[in-house]
């Protein structure tokens, strides 16, 4: 039977970053300007006076203290609170592909590879920034791929779902191997404007490169014990944005044409949902949360990978165990997970075990366990 391993893993950091007093200054700036705009309407009780955010709120509530993003300058402008990523013609490489290239290249050099060896591109996540031609098909190109790409999306678990994907396909002999890439602008689909929600997220991009174990140096990478998907559909997190938008004039400028969430329920609902599908999964394998040596878990709030982590291992978890990324990059959606197991994976020896898990809208919930080879 062919076996899958992780060989190797790249990312891509905007280097433009924004911490939590940037953010909160512009955006009490704009609060400032639209109750002064309003303040009529305010005194008439016709509109509500929108309230000012706080840097302590959002570290104490998120564990976030800043984020990357493609572009700083549009989003910290009070009267714009959007970035500004110009349109680029159809003759140039698009932002997602260039984001998607560097991040492919380095998980192509660790693992000692080149396109040439490369069967298949997965682009896995959360926006596209076009309906189509597939942004996979764009990076196949763009790297000199031979072979498939397709698209996917699955909110925050488009890259542990398009692990699976590529799992599969090496493992049925479709691909020698695959490059699963997550160029996830959050920030594009961000509402900057409101206060539940503008300390969300941050903007990156990882790449994994999926190939077959006979095709890898002993003792390269992760073998790729089993992964394991659940979906329970939910309204808590949604965006609205699509194509059919145009055909209701009525719905243009709605809020929910943009990231919306109840924050609270999904926390409640989808922590203990993560925590069974990791211990179930591990189960299935003849493994126990005893054997686990690292979690890399979804990077969106610090407090729900604490307590989903508490509630797989029966005890807090030490750093070293659960690692933390969302600190320093925000919730970068699907990339997160992968951040964390690229930026903490290496000083784990031969044998150990660990399980990237990521969850998000849909709810979706996508768990792969791996071993140091
Ligand atoms: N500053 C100051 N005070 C604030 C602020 C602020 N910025 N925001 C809210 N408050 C206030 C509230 O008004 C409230 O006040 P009161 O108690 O008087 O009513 C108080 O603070 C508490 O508010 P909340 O109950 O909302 O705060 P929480 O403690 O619940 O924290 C969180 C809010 C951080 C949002 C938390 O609920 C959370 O992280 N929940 C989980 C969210 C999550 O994991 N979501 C996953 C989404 S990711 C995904 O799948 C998306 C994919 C698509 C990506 C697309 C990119 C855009």
């Amino acid at each position: 039977m062919i076996k899958a391993v992780i060989s190797g893993t790249g990312l891509y950091t905007p280097p433009a970053t924004i911490d939590n007093d940037e953010l909160v200054e512009a955006f009490n700036q704009f609060v400032d300007l639209y109750n002064a705009e309003h303040a009529d309407a305010i005194e008439q009780g016709e509109v509500t006076a929108l309230q000012q955010s706080s840097s302590a709120f959002i570290e104490k509530a998120s564990g976030i203290k800043r984020r990357h993003v493609i572009d700083k300058e549009g989003i910290l402008d009070p009267r714009r609170m959007t970035p500004h990523i110009p349109e680029r013609s159809n003759d140039e490489r698009s932002v997602q592909c260039d984001m998607a290239v560097v991040a492919s290249e380095e998980a192509l050099a660790r693992a000692g590879k080149t396109a040439a060896d490369v069967d298949a591109v997965i682009v896995a996540c959360s926006n596209m920034q076009r309906a189509y031609p597939a942004m996979a098909i764009e990076v196949q190109q763009a790297l000199g791929i031979e072979g498939f790409a397709y698209d996917m999306n699955v909110a925050c678990s488009s890259a542990t779902f398009g692990l699976q994907a590529a799992v599969n396909s090496v493992e049925n002999g479709a691909a020698r191997s695959v490059l699963v890439v997550s160029p996830e602008i959050c920030s594009g689909h961000l509402n900057f404007r409101d206060r539940d929600s503008h300390f969300i997220f941050g903007d990156a991009c990882t790449a994994i490169l999926v190939e077959r174990e006979a095709d890898t140096r002993a003792g390269q990478g992760f073998e790729i014990l089993g992964t394991s998907l659940k979906t329970k559909f939910s309204n808590n997190i949604r965006n609205n944005f699509g194509f059919l938008n145009r055909a209701d004039e009525s719905g243009i400028g709605k809020p929910d044409k943009l990231f919306v969430q109840e924050g609270r329920k999904v926390f409640k609902e989808v922590s203990p949902m993560v925590a069974q599908t990791i211990q179930n999964h591990l189960g299935s394998l003849g493994l126990t949360a005893g054997d686990l040596r690292r979690m890399w878990l979804h990077q969106a709030n610090l407090n729900m990978n604490q307590l989903i982590a508490r509630k797989v291992l029966g005890r807090d978890p030490s750093l070293d165990e659960a690692p933390v990324i969302l600190d320093e990059y925000a919730n970068t959606s699907s990339a997160g997970s992968i951040i964390a197991f690229h930026k903490h994976s290496d000083d784990l020896e031969t044998g150990d075990l660990g399980v990237i898990c990521s969850f998000g809208a849909g709810y979706s919930i996508g768990s792969v366990v791996v071993r140091r080879r």
